[in-house]
């Protein structure tokens, strides 16, 4: 990080004024058009994330080069200890490459089961804060403090409490970024990885961004960036002195954003996404079931509705529970997490029907029974996987 940069940071963090400024009436000095109340948004993202899962999990790996992924012809790394990137190792690299880099590396196969159970409980963890979360991908979110459930005025301090929480319970370390739009929270998480914690101060914030590479830019991808280098940009501070029409010409609606972003004005709001957690349903029969018969029509139609409210909500899910209820109210609940979704009908009868042979038929007769799916694929790992 160049020294200047450094030392703006220096300011910025230690001035305990900042997060008093972070209120409806500080000046509007960044958006001329549209004055706006300062936001408080935090952005998370776990340090080498399922690398330190692994670690966390097996201690013999502590403190070693690791690279989550197959050690194979066509392999490729998913991530590296902080251990490995010393050496060069990164994300999406060859695991050949890898080999040649680090010959020490040690190669762990990914567990993508653990690493979203372990996200679910980051997840819980913001949630005592806020229900404003946005999950960006499986290790990393944004959150939006202005009002938050523990009535901390401080958005750093949330910051704080979010990465002892995690480091408490999960044993894992998160970096946290505090500003008051989404794409300065963001860039700050990033600044001082590992177990960071970077604010950037609104009134600060044009000197912060200056400073910037114009690939630190939301949407500033590698053609864009080489598009801007060939112009003689490389600074954010430079793009900024390019006009809007010019900047649209150039860039299209994409160089609005740029406009805008290189002014500190980011005003995309924090999108929660309600986390379902499970779909279920049930049925009380008003005459106890007894026969065969009627018990293999009463899976079958509670099936269906399941899979249509799932299908309804868009909910996918790996685990099916069966809840029975006998005559005399005797409730036994019993759970299967499948390695593949429950998807259809017919599948989760069968799945019905193995639970209700395990838990076995009340001679009472049954007054209830309820089938339930938990455990959901996150949203990304539903597009191909999260990460
Ligand atoms: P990142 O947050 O990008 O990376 P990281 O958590 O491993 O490291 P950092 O400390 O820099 O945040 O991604 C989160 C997880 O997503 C990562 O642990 C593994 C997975 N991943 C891939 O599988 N392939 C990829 O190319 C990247 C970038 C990540
Ligand atoms: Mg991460
Ligand atoms: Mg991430």
């Amino acid at each position: 990080m160049p020294a200047a940069v450094q030392s703006v940071l220096e300011t910025m963090t230690s001035s305990p004024s900042f997060e008093n400024l972070l209120s409806p009436t500080a000046p509007a000095c960044l958006d001329v058009d549209a004055p706006q109340s300062w936001r408080r948004i935090i952005h998370v993202d776990m340090d080498a994330f399922y690398a330190s899962v692994e670690q966390h999990d097996r201690p013999e790996l502590r403190g070693q080069p690791i690279a989550v992924g197959r050690n194979s012809e066509r392999g490729v790394v998913a991530t590296a200890s902080y251990e490995a990137r010393r050496w060069g190792v990164r994300s999406a690299m060859p695991a050949r490459r890898a080999r040649e880099l680090c010959p020490d590396l040690i190669f762990v196969p990914p567990r993508m089961e653990r690493y979203r159970e372990i996200s679910q409980q980051v997840h819980d963890i913001f949630a005592r804060y806020t229900d404003i979360i946005e999950p960006i991908s499986i290790d990393e979110a944004f959150l939006d403090v202005t009002e938050n459930k523990i009535g901390e005025p401080l958005a750093v301090n949330i910051a704080k409490a979010v990465k002892a929480d995690i480091r408490r319970e999960l044993g894992l370390t998160a970096s946290a970024g505090v500003s008051y739009n989404k794409l300065l929270a963001k860039i700050a998480s990033d600044w001082r990885k590992p177990d960071g914690l970077c604010t950037i101060h609104p009134t600060k914030a044009l000197e912060f961004i200056d400073r910037l590479k114009v690939e630190h830019l939301w949407g500033v991808g590698p053609a864009t960036a080489a598009r801007m280098h060939k112009m003689g940009i490389q600074t954010a501070e430079q793009l900024r002195r390019v006009e809007l029409p010019e900047m649209v010409r150039l860039f299209g609606k994409a160089g609005w954003n740029y406009w805008r972003f290189v002014r500190g004005i980011d005003d995309r709001p924090v999108r929660p996404f309600r986390v379902r957690k499970s779909v279920g349903c049930e049925h009380t029969y008003r005459a106890d079931i007894r026969t065969p018969l009627d018990l293999e029509r009463a899976l079958g139609d509670l099936a269906e509705e399941l899979v249509a409210r799932a299908a309804a909500k868009t909910f996918i899910a790996l685990t099916l529970t069966l809840k029975v209820r006998s005559h005399n109210f005797d409730t036994v609940t019993r759970s299967k997490t499948a390695d593949r979704p429950w998807l259809d009908a017919a599948q989760v009868k069968e799945g019905a029907r193995e639970l209700l042979a395990a838990v076995g038929i009340p001679k009472s007769g049954i007054r209830l029974l309820g089938l339930t799916l938990s455990t959901p694929l996150e949203r990304d790992a539903r597009q191909g996987m999260l990460v």
